[in-house]
């Protein structure tokens, strides 16, 4: 299975994340990449290529034109206004505030930000950009006729939206696939999303749309991030009625039961025939990840690899979040490890 990845990741890496009241090192760090990038060279993933130049007029498919301006010049204002820190929103346009985009940064940030964890740096777009190359080039890679591709996507991409960022996400590589996907020849494409959080952003982007069927298994958002979106009653709108389908799940949930999910989302994939498959590959599902609380262990990633490739779809592979960093390669690596053994 080939391989995408880019050095570039590591341009984005804030200092500190506002969690539980306190401010510590991001979750989402570099580490996360290199521990990845090393497990796969460890179990022979040697196949590994840098990412073409990204495509603006593909992603503007996905993201509104409003929303692209301001990450690329976000940093920019940051500074000039003075600010010394990474650049966090304070203010939010909560209901019945006017939703529309001020010129201070303070209010921009706000203004398109779902979630405060995540924070702007200078480097933040240039990464975000380079990840989203590297989804791109992994899809065309299965597009030109390629079974499988992983794409080592950092920063991950599921929770940002048409005009939204947050959860360490800026530009939805999953989403991007998608389009790639469909730009090459598919009629029809799933994005099945097994990150522990909701993807909130992909569900945004293709709710009113039949050719993307969205399927996220997570924690459910009345018990945790990202708290306003992602229960079982979000079934699509419009022509995308019936094809976003969730899957939320209690606290502790055991392999046994997200299994029992899993093998119901694969029967909505069969029953919906897509050409190709994309995987939103969170491996925050272990039972050690800091900020999750789902109980799988490091085999049942196997697994469900094994269960991934059954549907015997072309699929792409687009790493989204996972934070027990030690554990993180190896996990990756099972669920990749077990699609190739079926
Ligand atoms: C891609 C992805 O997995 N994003 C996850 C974003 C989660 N953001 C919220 C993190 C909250 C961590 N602090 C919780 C401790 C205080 N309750
Ligand atoms: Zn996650």
């Amino acid at each position: 299975m080939k391989v995408f990845r880019s050095d570039q990741h590591s341009l984005h890496f804030p200092t500190g994340e506002l969690s539980g009241g306190v401010f510590v090192r991001p979750f989402e760090c570099p580490e996360r990449w290199e521990y990845i990038s090393q497990s796969l060279q460890e179990n022979g993933y040697n196949d590994i290529a840098e990412p073409d130049a990204l495509n603006m007029d593909l992603l503007s498919r996905i993201h509104g034109a409003d929303y692209l301006r301001f990450l690329q010049e976000a940093w920019r204002l940051w500074e000039a206004g003075g600010f010394k820190g990474d650049a966090l929103p304070t203010v939010f346009p909560a209901r019945r505030m006017q939703q529309r985009e001020p010129d201070d940064i303070d209010g921009k940030l706000g203004y398109f930000a779902m979630a405060i964890e995540t924070s702007i740096t200078a480097g933040t777009w240039d990464a975000a950009r380079s990840s989203a190359a590297c989804a791109q080039s992994a899809a065309k890679h299965v597009s030109d006729g390629a079974n499988a591709s992983f794409s080592l996507c950092r920063p991950p991409g599921h929770h940002a939206g048409i005009d939204l960022y947050g959860g360490y996400c800026f530009l939805n590589n999953a989403a991007l696939a998608a389009e790639v996907l469909l730009d090459g020849g598919s009629n029809k494409v799933t994005i099945l999303d097994v990150d522990f959080h909701h993807g909130n952003g992909t569900q945004d982007i293709f709710y009113q749309r039949d050719d993307v069927q969205f399927i996220s298994l997570h924690g459910d958002p009345n018990d945790v991030f990202p708290n306003f979106l992602g229960y079982a009653d979000e079934k699509g709108e419009g022509a995308g009625l019936g094809y976003n389908i969730n899957y939320p799940m209690p606290p502790k949930t055991p392999y046994s039961k997200w299994k029992e999910a899993l093998n119901d989302a694969t029967r909505n994939i069969q029953t919906y025939q897509p050409d190709a498959l994309v995987i939103s590959l969170g491996v925050d599902t272990f039972e050690l990840d800091p900020i999750s609380f789902f109980k799988l262990k490091s085999d049942d990633f196997t697994d469900y690899g094994r269960a991934i490739a059954a549907l015997k779809l072309p699929t792409v592979f687009i790493m989204e979040g996972g934070y027990a960093v030690e554990e993180i390669g190896v996990n990756t690596v099972n669920v990749l490890n077990g699609f190739q053994s079926e």
